[in-house]
């Protein structure tokens, strides 16, 4: 090791979601997925040699996914002991992504520190390991992830400049969810009576996302996203015990986003496996309508997003 390393990277939002795994120990999902990575948002993650300790925004944590990650890579590619040190500018654990900023942060600084020469594809393949959804954090604009052949393949579709759609994202809750995405994904494979259908739509859903993005059909798009996170939404609640990831503010967040549609504003929402709501603008109405989500009751935050870049080296 030359000396420690420090990355960014920014969460993504997936307009065609993850939600299931083929293979829980490779992390391979079981449908293809789409996103965009936004900005603003940001993991920032330090990695440095000697200890094996994980700090988290501060505090010593013991995170076992973050442990088994860390054995693997050490274990296959030969590594000394490294420290961790990670800091996010948003709650963790919450349906905001962090996993996925985190794992792509935690890989790119690990790439730089021992000087690895990884490509994108092997540092989304071992972001990957750690979140599924992180292998799609590694790349800026929007992002491709699928399953194929027993592995999985992560394509850039378009970068940033693609198409300059805004992301308001509305805190609804900073508290930690009481089911992780990892066991609820678990839970509803084993026992969603939804769950068969659901994979099969996203295949759908993932096939008409694509072109509709490449042509920034953006009623198309927003039509495709609503009804997958519903869906998906769906398949939690089907679950047993039910897994309901909503608050009221949820609700009253993704109202006053369907009255400002009614009155010509052009956007459409997304909520991820925590009670958050992220709504995507286009014609930078982004200003207008982060005001207007600041003002729902219950809503504590709302930050104005655009299209981020993927993970990257930011010193030492
Ligand atoms: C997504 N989510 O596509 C979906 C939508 C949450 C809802 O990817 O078990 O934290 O570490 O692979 O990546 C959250 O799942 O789960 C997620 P693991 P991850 O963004």
């Amino acid at each position: 090791m030359t000396s420690s390393a420090t990355a960014e990277a920014h969460p993504n939002i997936a307009l065609v979601k993850y939600w299931g795994k083929e293979d829980d120990v490779l992390n391979i999902p079981s449908s293809p997925s789409l996103s965009l990575t936004i900005d603003r948002l940001s993991a920032h993650t330090r990695v440095l040699p000697g200890s094996d300790s994980f700090l988290l925004n501060g505090e010593l944590v013991q995170d076992p996914k973050t442990r088994a990650w860390t054995d693997r890579i050490r274990r296959e590619l030969h590594l000394p002991a490294f420290g961790i040190e990670s800091s996010t500018n948003f709650p963790v654990g919450s349906g905001l992504a962090s996993s996925a900023a985190g794992f792509a942060a935690l890989v790119t600084a690990v790439d730089s520190a021992f000087e690895l020469g990884m490509s994108d594809a092997e540092r989304s393949r071992w972001a990957r390991l750690g979140s599924a959804s992180a292998a799609r954090s590694i790349f800026g604009g929007f992002c491709a992830l699928e399953p194929r052949d027993g592995d999985c393949e992560t394509s850039a579709l378009f970068g940033r400049s693609h198409w300059d759609l805004e992301v308001v994202v509305a805190v609804t809750s900073r508290r930690r969810k009481p089911v992780s995405s990892t066991e609820g994904m678990v839970r509803c494979k084993e026992t969603s009576p939804y769950f068969a259908s659901w994979l099969q739509s996203c295949g759908e859903d993932f096939a008409a996302m694509r072109p509709a993005v490449a042509s920034k059909d953006f009623e198309h798009v927003g039509e495709i996203a609503e009804s997958n996170c519903l869906r998906m939404h769906a398949v939690m609640m089907g679950a047993v015990p039910p897994l309901v990831y909503w608050n009221a503010t949820t609700l009253a967040v993704i109202d006053s986003l369907v009255l400002l549609r009614e009155a010509g504003i052009r956007v459409f929402y997304t909520i991820d496996a925590g009670p958050q709501v992220k709504a995507v603008c286009a014609d930078g109405s982004g200003a207008f309508v982060r005001e207007r989500l600041r003002k729902v009751p219950g809503v504590l935050e709302a930050v104005l997003c655009r299209v981020g870049e993927g993970a990257r080296v930011k010193g030492n």
